[in-house]
């Protein structure tokens, strides 16, 4: 049971309420060089609130978006917003204008908040939306150097935070669907608290000695739970880093003694590379991994070098977090264990049916946090009979755990991140060279999978080393870099149904 009063602002409890329970002198946030507390943390975003309300002129449900690395500031920017009853986007920091256009679009974005060193592709944004009315810089460092944070220092560190009701939506997650187009999940203020209520106090035990650290962005929900709402639930400190690779982790694991990590296996893996060479990881108590399928040698050498289980789990934005996870007392190998306390799991046929335990069906949950996409026709087949199919294969075995068999779409999960292909395509279709493209994603023993395009040339175009790093920076420049094809393969043709439908399945049946 999750008991939440009518009125209630996730922001609040965050923030003011720790303070109020005696948290105010707890390091909160860790980032930039520097820690901030819980009573800083409450005045900073409470100066930050009236800056959005008293002079931006933010009302309650206005859409803000915010754009940003993962760093104290963007926290404190996406409480302030959320205490002043906006309806917050988080994005990722790589999205180039035509994609924050897009969100801006399909959210109805006011207002963006961004990091200064961020300006030039949200600046190029504005220009081509209609319903942004302002777009205000803050200083990412944490320098105060940046027009929000000047606003800020002059505004008083009281804030009467809006009484939002406990179903009204707080947060838009942004997930790519198997087309590209995005498709943004609303959450509630209540969902923000449940998933922290639920699986961090149920799974992860979270204590106010905790320390978090972790590499997911904090616009994907995944790092906004883990590196953000977990910590600040239970008067834990949440170190963020803008640039969250292996190394670096390592050194805020040995600095800070860091005890609770959120990253993907491609990260664990490199951070068992590490242990090696000496790195000392043994602060951590809770090794979470999610985002893609952990491999059991993984799993296995995680538990033989630091005699600790790591945590598998399965979430989606959809959902808001992990809702099948694995347990410290209750884990397996290749498993993603049972649900989480309030979530109910079953693996059903195209039917809808149960499927006998041991066989492979569409993975369906239920709980009280759910599918609620913004304005999406794609509702109906995402929520059926008030069960939310997740799109991912599993099976259930005789004892309830559930294992995991496959993704069902086109998304592909390259070290953590979610890429669609045809949005891909898209990008390399518009190269002048490229004349049909198809892109899938091939395995990769680091990566998990890479994406890898099947490009068939214009004529007068010769393929080779030259043009295919042409083509690469080409995918770069046009949507986020990480989501640029690392393998290329040219073709004479691409397999194709009678109709004309490329068959993908095709070039993924690998010789
Ligand atoms: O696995 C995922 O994709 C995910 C998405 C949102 C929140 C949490 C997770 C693990």
């Amino acid at each position: 049971n999750f008991d939440y009063p009518d009125r209630l602002n996730a922001a609040v409890e965050l923030t003011d309420a720790m303070v109020a329970r005696g948290f105010g002198d707890h390091t909160a946030l860790i980032g930039n060089g520097r820690r901030r507390t819980y009573k800083e943390l409450s005045d900073w975003t409470n100066r930050l609130a009236h800056v959005l309300v008293d002079d931006l002129g933010v009302k309650p449900g206005n859409r803000v978006l915010i754009r940003s690395a993962n760093n104290p500031a963007m926290v404190a920017c996406w409480l302030a917003a959320t205490k002043a009853g906006a309806v917050v986007v988080n994005t990722m920091p790589m999205l180039r204008a035509g994609e924050l256009a897009g969100i801006v679009d399909k959210a109805e974005v006011s207002h963006a908040l961004c990091d200064t060193r961020l300006m030039d592709e949200m600046t190029a944004c504005a220009k081509s939306s209609g319903f942004l009315t302002s777009v205000v810089g803050f200083d990412g460092t944490s320098n105060h150097d940046a027009e929000l944070d000047r606003l800020a220092l002059e505004k008083p560190v009281q804030f009467e935070a809006v009484a939002t009701a406990q179903d009204d939506v707080a947060l838009l997650g942004f997930t790519s669907g198997t087309t590209g187009d995005a498709k943004a999940t609303m959450h509630f203020h209540r969902d923000l608290l449940i998933i922290a209520d639920g699986y961090a106090r149920e799974v992860l035990g979270v204590v106010p000695e905790d320390v978090f650290v972790g590499s997911p962005p904090l616009a994907f929900t995944f790092g906004l739970g883990g590196l953000a709402i977990f910590p600040l639930r239970f008067g834990a400190a949440a170190t963020l880093l803008e640039t969250a690779s292996p190394p670096n982790m390592i050194e805020i694991i040995e600095k800070y003694r860091a005890t609770v990590c959120f990253t993907a296996p491609t990260a664990y893996r490199a951070m068992l590379a590490a242990m090696e060479e000496g790195a000392d990881l043994s602060s951590l108590r809770a090794a979470v991994s999610a985002g893609e399928t952990l491999p059991a040698p993984v799993y296995a050498e995680w538990q033989e070098k630091t005699g600790k289980p790591m945590l598998d789990g399965i979430g989606a934005t959809e959902m808001l977090h992990i809702f099948v996870t694995n347990r410290f007392d209750d884990h397996r190998a290749a498993c993603t264990g049972k649900p989480v306390r309030g979530y109910e799991a079953r693996v059903i046929d195209a039917d809808g049916a149960e499927v006998a335990r041991g066989t492979v069906g569409r993975l369906a949950v239920r709980g009280p946090t759910g599918c609620r996409y913004l304005a999406d026709t794609r509702q109906a087949s995402y929520v059926q009979d008030g069960w939310n199919i997740t799109g991912d294969s599993f099976s259930m075995d005789a004892d309830g755990y559930l294992h995991f068999a496959a993704r069902n779409d086109d998304m592909i999960i390259s070290s953590g991140y979610n890429i669609a292909g045809p949005e891909v395509e898209a990008a390399l279709l518009s190269h002048p060279a490229v004349a049909e493209c198809a892109v899938i994603g091939a395995p990769d023993p680091r990566r998990g999978a890479i994406v890898e395009a099947h490009i068939v040339l214009n004529n007068e175009h010769i393929g080779g080393d030259i043009l295919i790093k042409a083509l690469q920076e080409h995918v770069k420049a046009a949507i986020a870099p990480y989501k640029y094809p690392r393998s290329v393969v040219f073709r004479d043709a691409l397999p194709k149904t009678a109709t004309g439908k490329i068959q993908r399945f095709a070039l993924r049946e690998r010789p």
